[in-house]
């Protein structure tokens, strides 16, 4: 692009003749446990979860139970806008409380179990749930440490019952869920998620998918993220389908799973298919009706790899934390190995010239971070576009491609980690003056977390996850660790990270 020629901008809109009628509104019921209890009534005998020793919750044991549980948090004084931590893996305990939460007008905070006692410590002094429900006591220490005003419950919630005067009443523009991420820059911030902007992301799913009560997902995938809680589960129960809830990925349980159960979907993160095409069962996965893939990108190969063994065309999608779902794949179309696809129902996508950040608006889209307006001004443009952080190009075919991303974010198996953060826990290191973390390519995680350390002795890798287990989840920790003399800098006294990952030389670190 010559300089003064104007960067050509282009809108990018769903196209409705590719999917079925849209309604963010869901018919009016206006939010999810509104749609969830039309179900509750309609479909009553049919089975909504299933774990994995193969019993089955149909939709009014659903109903009974998530109505016994918000009667409990009532009793408890909980009320409609107050925050509830929730920190488990997935159990049919986990969704009932969930569903529970929501039904009551309460504000659930989903949050990693992978996560330390600082990690922890940030989110409850940010967000200040009045309650928390987590399955493991070295958590629960973590939560009353920071605050032992914080009621505890494990996920059974066994406390005395109590009714709850009003379920599923919660109107459409109150506060649904806070999700933690770092957005573009930072600590962790508070996503905050209406109920409104949930049900519109779900509508969107349910017609571009055709996504039907008839449909049986497997779902390994935490709870406690986006793609698990946002998409599998509250997709579920949306489109009135099933879930097979398992608390891992295992590859030997998803097959398994799909025999036992008929299942029809399969959502998983591009480590999870890169696991599965791995495996001598992977064929046994030609059954499904759809396998989609989000979080981080699929490779190309990978996608092709597994529609030559399987039959299966992946649809990958993208979205994120403050919007949901953005972009995918057709279901009927075409699917374009290495790109996005096609935006969403509701949901318009902007570029200025190619590539560059993609700025997104629709019903789906968050009003901003839990009390930060300053985040939320660099969020937005001032014409109310939300700015992702990622760098896109649109195709020939308008199909988008994630190209890169303007964010300092390393996406590690479907997992944010967030440099900064690996960095300041690894200077707590006596031994440590300087640290530079970086994303490095791999074809099991897509990237790996890779630190340069400026150290005044020698350390080994193991020494440093030992180290940086008392301060971040393990995920966290690098893979790979290399002692330097000096981290290359530029004439500002700023680290050049690119230098780092492209494995460049640096002066003062030729030996
Ligand atoms: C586990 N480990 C990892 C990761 N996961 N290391 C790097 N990256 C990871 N993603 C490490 C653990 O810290 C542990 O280390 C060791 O691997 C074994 O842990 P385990 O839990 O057994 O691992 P796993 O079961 O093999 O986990 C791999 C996984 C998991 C299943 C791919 O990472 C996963 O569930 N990823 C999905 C995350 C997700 O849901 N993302 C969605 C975010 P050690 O032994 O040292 O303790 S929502 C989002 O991104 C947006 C909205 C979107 O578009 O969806
Ligand atoms: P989170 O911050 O956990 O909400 O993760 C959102 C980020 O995940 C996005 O901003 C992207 O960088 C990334 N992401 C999600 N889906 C995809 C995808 N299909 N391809 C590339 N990146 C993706």
């Amino acid at each position: 692009m010559s300089a003064g020629q104007p960067l050509k901008t282009s809108i990018l809109h769903h196209r409705p003749d590719e999917t079925g009628p849209y309604d963010p509104t869901a018919r009016g019921l206006n939010t999810p446990p509104r749609v969830w209890a039309n179900h509750f009534l309609h479909q009553a005998d049919q089975t909504c979860l299933i774990d994995p020793s193969g019993r089955a919750m149909s939709w009014a044991e659903l109903d009974a139970a998530s109505r016994t549980i918000a009667g409990r948090f009532a009793g408890l004084g909980l009320r409609r806008g107050d925050r509830i931590l929730i920190s488990a893996q997935a159990s049919f305990d986990l969704a009932v409380a969930h569903v529970a939460s929501l039904r009551l007008g309460l504000v659930v905070v989903p949050t990693n179990v992978a996560y330390r006692a600082g990690e922890i410590a940030h989110v409850v002094h940010d967000a200040r749930p009045r309650a928390a429900i987590v399955d493991d006591e070295e958590r629960a220490g973590f939560i009353s440490q920071t605050d032992a005003s914080v009621i505890l419950m494990n996920p059974e919630v066994e406390i005395s019952d109590a009714r709850a005067s009003e379920l599923d009443r919660v109107p459409s523009d109150a506060p649904a869920l806070i999700g933690y991420t770092s957005g573009t820059t930072g600590r962790p911030k508070g996503a905050v998620l209406t109920h409104a902007n949930l049900l519109a992301s779900l509508e969107a799913l349910r017609v571009a998918w055709r996504w039907s009560p008839e449909d049986r997902l497997v779902l390994a995938l935490p709870l406690f993220h986006m793609h698990g809680l946002g998409v599998g589960l509250h997709g579920t129960l949306h489109a009135g389908g099933s879930a097979i809830l398992l608390p891992k990925f295992e590859p030997r349980a998803i097959f398994d799973a799909i025999g036992a159960h008929q299942a029809s979907l399969f959502f998983g993160v591009p480590t999870m298919y890169h696991r599965l095409v791995e495996d001598p069962r992977v064929s046994e996965l030609a059954t499904l009706r759809l396998c989609v893939s989000g979080s981080a990108a699929l490779p190309a190969e990978l996608h092709k790899r597994f529609e030559v063994i399987t039959g299966q065309r992946i649809v990958e999608r993208y979205g994120m934390t403050e919007t949901a779902m953005l972009i995918s794949n057709p279901v009927d179309a075409e699917r374009r190995p290495g790109t996005v696809g096609v935006p969403l129902p509701g949901v318009k996508v902007r570029l200025h010239g190619q590539p560059s950040e993609i700025e997104v608006q629709g019903p789906n889209v968050f009003s901003g971070y839990w009390e930060r307006p300053e985040a939320n001004q660099q969020a937005f443009t001032e014409d109310l576009w939300f700015r992702t952080g990622d760098l896109g190009e649109v195709d020939e075919a308008g199909y988008l491609r994630i190209v890169g991303r303007a964010k300092e974010l390393i996406i590690s198996g479907g997992y944010n980690v967030y440099p900064r953060e690996v960095e300041d826990a690894l200077c707590l290191h006596p031994d440590v003056s300087e640290a530079a973390v970086v994303g490095a390519p791999s074809s099991e995680w897509g990237e790996q977390v890779e630190a340069y350390l400026v150290c005044s002795r020698k350390i080994e890798l193991q020494e440093t996850k030992g180290f940086l287990s008392q301060h971040l989840a393990s995920y966290k920790s690098p893979r790979a660790l290399y002692c330097v003399d000096e981290l290359p800098r530029n004439a500002l006294g700023k680290v050049q990270k690119h230098r780092l990952r492209e494995g460049q030389v640096w002066p003062d670190n030729a030996n």
